[in-house]
């Protein structure tokens, strides 16, 4: 008999129950735990990835919180094995908000509309289904898509509370920076690094429009790169024009899916071109951004390269404001500051202003470069606000 006492809890002294039925309550328990924990964490349709990493002082995960971004819109549940066979699986190639190209398995591409009442479903995000996302067709019909190994986020401009995808499922990202026309400022790059550190997308610097540099600045330009590489970044010289650099910028492309960008203007998309000439991408005139800062490319597009690979191409984005990211975790995704994290004193250290630091002593023997020192300030400051 099970006493009733055991739904109390009370159940380790009730008197008179035999040890099987203790047993049995132990067990009876355990399994409803174990189905209201499946129900919660098991079951949303959240990506839980979290990318994780070892804190180099205690050795244990300290990254706890989750990145809730949807990335099944219809939680990918509720097909049945024998509906599931109705769908066709394919990649979104294109996207401009109200409607999608998407390249079948099969490789017919077919231009597709969401399906009206999933738009809402739990998304906070400007645009639901991105290019790199893979997706479940009913004829024209985007019915689902499949959980994302990785994206690029930044908080959307005009609406605060929600977030804008720039390409998702990408094996590598290449920020084109330039130094002038446009100037890229430090803390944009900055920014986008983290963003992509979030995920462990690997990042390139592009330094396009090499043409432009005077010889002063192209000295300055190099001991700006060589920062970068030395904390681990790859980079890459360039000019579109002049085709310098375009050769090794096709081997990077080649076997990997890429996302390129960067502020509008820069030169994506003629790089692009210069990889793949046969492509024609539309590239901007110069004077126009001078005038009015317009962008040339407005949507996202996967073009498939000449020496292999694709690569997306995005339109220019003026601000990086950062998402989802805590502050306590911001230092985890500037990689020198993490590793320089090790020997400070405190393992709660934010890196301000607290004794024994060693990322500040670090700052201040040049270990660790000042801008990107005062980018991590920054973004401490302020991760919320939309940068720019
Ligand atoms: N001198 C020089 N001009 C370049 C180079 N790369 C691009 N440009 C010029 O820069 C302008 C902008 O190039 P786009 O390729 O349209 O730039 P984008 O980054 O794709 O711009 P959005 O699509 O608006 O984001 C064009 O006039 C290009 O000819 C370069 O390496 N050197
Ligand atoms: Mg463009
Ligand atoms: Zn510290």
């Amino acid at each position: 008999m099970i006493s009733s006492c055991a739904f109390a809890g009370m159940h380790f002294n009730c008197p008179g129950s035999p040890p099987e039925t203790a047993a049995a309550l132990y067990v009876f328990l355990y399994y409803i735990c174990f189905l209201i924990y499946n129900s919660i964490f098991q079951n949303n349709h959240y990506d839980t990835q979290i990318k994780t990493r070892k804190s180099p002082s205690s050795g244990a995960c300290s990254i706890p919180s989750l990145l809730l971004i949807p990335t099944g819109i219809s939680g990918g549940n509720e097909f049945t094995e024998s509906a599931l066979k109705y769908l066709e699986r394919g990649i979104v190639i294109k996207s401009t908000g109200s409607w999608y190209t998407v390249r079948k398995d099969s490789g017919a591409c077919v231009e597709c509309k969401l399906k009206g009442r999933l738009r809402t479903e739990g998304i906070r995000s400007t645009n639901p289904v991105v290019v790199g996302d893979r997706v479940l067709l009913e004829d024209d019909l985007i019915r689902d898509i499949e959980p994302r190994r990785n994206y690029l986020i930044r908080k959307s401009t005009n609406l605060s509370k929600q977030s804008h995808i720039i390409a998702a499922n990408v094996d590598m990202a290449f920020l084109v920076v330039t130094f002038r026309l446009p100037e890229t400022p430090v803390e944009f790059i900055d920014r986008f690094l983290v963003a992509a550190e979030a995920y462990r997308i690997p990042v390139c610097l592009v330094f396009n429009k090499m043409d432009m540099f005077s010889s002063k600045e192209l000295v300055q330009m190099k001991h700006f790169e060589a920062i970068y590489r030395t904390i681990g970044y790859r980079t890459i010289e360039t000019s579109a024009t002049e085709l310098i650099g375009i050769d090794a910028l096709q081997q990077m492309f080649a076997g990997k899916v890429s996302v390129i960008a960067g502020l509008s203007g820069t030169g994506k998309s003629s790089l692009i071109n210069a990889v793949n000439p046969g492509l024609q991408v539309r590239v901007g005139d110069m004077s126009d951004y001078h005038q009015s800062g317009k962008h040339t490319t407005t949507f996202a597009e996967m073009f498939p390269m000449q020496g292999g690979g694709y690569i997306i191409d995005t339109p220019g984005i003026r601000g990086f404001g950062l998402i989802h990211i805590e502050k306590e975790e911001l230092y985890h995704f500037f990689p020198e500051i993490f590793k320089a994290s090790a020997g400070c004193a405190f393992h709660n250290c934010r890196h301000i202003h607290e004794p024994g630091c060693a990322v500040v002593e670090a700052v201040e023997n040049g270990g660790i470069s000042k801008f990107r020192y005062h980018s991590y300030l920054s973004m401490m400051e302020d991760t919320q606000s939309k940068y720019r």
